[in-house]
């Protein structure tokens, strides 16, 4: 209901409520080595003791390799079960010696789906759960959106919030009162995974009142995303878009409702990074290395569409000129840094999600490499690692199924500054990842207790994070300290 601010307070269970079997402080501490897998070292009767302990999301009875030498933290790894205590330095503590890393086990997850393909790096996958200190408090600023998806601020704090399946924007303001749809947007192709998809303010808005959105856009043929610029005209109650420019077009066009991609990212000098996917179908799928596609590339644009001349693949006969990186399957999820590098995270197959930094011309490998399986079952690769092919910084396994990205750098919550935040749809989360020297030391799973699809993860002005639920009855949330 508009207005209405509903406070929803977070219950986290208890470490008691968490799956630690008692086996689990037995075996030996042993860090896995880079390269050897964690299955292999278990001994059956092990995962059968667990199983039989009753903890059936984790059968793996190790302890967590906190993903970091015991030498590099100068104190012993912590008791499995006593949560971390070194979840943040606050800027406060500056002055005195950094804590260590967290350490301990995994965020309870389940076994992997594909455990003969072993991490490249300690730090690739299940790094140590983490527990924020600040108490959270979610509020629910508005609800009844059609599957919302993404949330940009204008520059007096209202919000511009799309839903993807209706093609519809609005005005939301931070008090939840949502305004009629925005008219003047071209139709999307809505089936399946298409529609209005990410949405963001133009840098220099507060001049030309330019607002830039991705969508499926309908063509001859199937289709395929698009990127459209037009300027927001509010005179009376009826918001809508005039002078619509299709700035960017995904090609080639393809008969698919899978696999667009669609998160727009603008950076401080001027340039636009748009995400695109690679369709899903085979025919897509085997485009996602090849520089004549941009199926499953990120591209940088300027925001009038025009090609920067420093792009990896300006000079490369053949190739798309808007390519930054190649390689990928579906990202959903893309942010900034504090040095103003992007993230990425990206929809993986079944095992194989995956956070990257993304740099000029370098290739992430997929089809190529990953560490997941078809849905199926079936396998997609010979190996999660190949020559000429980077590694992620980070992969699930089980996936959490991201969307939605944000990291952190407001005040209200100085422990999470810097953090990565992904929102989880299937695993229904807001994650959370401890980020050092640009490895993930630690992981966090909040919101647990909605049971919500997490769509979209977004810093609002005032250092609150902002979230929209994947629903028929899609929720705009606030997260704030309690
Ligand atoms: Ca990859």
């Amino acid at each position: 209901m508009p207005g209405t601010a509903r406070p929803w307070v977070e219950s986290r269970p208890s470490r008691h409520e968490t799956c630690a079997p008692a086996g689990r402080s037995a075996p030996s501490r042993r860090p896995i080595p880079p390269g050897e897998s964690r299955m292999r070292i278990l001994s059956v009767p092990l995962i059968v003791a667990a199983l039989l302990a009753g903890c059936s999301e984790d059968p793996d009875p190790t302890p967590q390799d906190s993903g970091v030498p015991q030498q590099d933290s100068g104190v012993p790894q912590q008791d499995s079960g006593v949560p971390p205590e070194d979840a943040g330095v606050p800027p406060e503590d500056a002055g005195v010696p950094p804590d260590p890393l967290p350490s301990g086990p995994e965020v309870p997850q389940g076994p992997p789906n594909v455990p003969e393909f072993s991490r490249a790096f300690p730090e690739q996958t299940r790094a140590p759960a983490i527990q924020s200190k600040t108490a959270i408090q979610v509020t629910e600023i508005a609800s009844g959106f059609r599957n919302p998806w993404a949330i940009a601020f204008l520059p007096d704090q209202r919000m511009l919030v799309t839903e993807k399946a209706t093609g519809s924007l609005y005005i939301v303001t931070p008090q939840g009162a949502k305004s009629p749809a925005v008219t003047g947007l071209p139709a999307v192709d809505a089936r399946g995974q298409g529609g209005l998809l990410d949405v963001e303010v133009g840098p220099d808005y507060a001049q030309s009142k330019l607002v830039y959105w991705t969508y499926a856009e309908p063509r001859q043929g199937g289709n395929g995303l698009a990127v459209a610029r037009a300027k927001l005209v509010e005179e009376g109650s009826q918001p809508r878009v005039e002078n619509v420019q299709v700035i960017f077009r995904m090609m080639p066009t393809l008969e698919s409702t899978l696999h667009s991609g669609g998160r727009l990212v603008f950076t401080p000098d001027g340039k636009l990074f748009v995400t695109l996917g690679e369709r899903s179908i085979l025919a897509g799928r085997v485009q996602a290395r090849d520089v004549k596609s941009h199926f499953g590339k990120v591209v940088r644009i300027h925001p009038d569409g025009s090609v920067p001349q420093d792009n990896p693949f300006v000079n490369t006969q053949g190739a798309k000129p808007e390519i930054w990186s190649v390689g990928h399957r579906n990202i959903l999820s893309a942010a900034l840094d504090s040095q103003n590098r992007l993230w990425t995270v990206e929809m993986g197959p079944k095992g194989g999600d995956e956070l990257n930094r993304p740099e000029a011309g370098k290739d992430y490998g997929w089809p190529t490499i990953g560490y997941g399986e078809e849905y199926s079952g079936a396998p997609i690769h010979d190996s999660p690692q190949g020559p000429g092919m980077e590694q992620p910084v980070y992969y699930w396994d089980p996936v959490i199924a991201p969307s939605g990205m944000a990291i952190y750098t407001g005040t209200l919550f100085p422990e999470w500054r810097n953090d990565i935040f992904v929102g989880g749809l299937v695993s229904q989360a807001l994650v959370r990842l401890m980020i050092r020297n640009d490895r993930v030391v630690g992981e966090e799973h909040l919101l647990k207790g909605r049971n919500e699809r997490i769509r979209e993860v977004v810093q609002g002005p005032d250092g609150a994070l902002y979230l929209l639920t994947d629903a028929t009855n899609g929720k705009l949330l606030k997260v704030t300290p309690r």
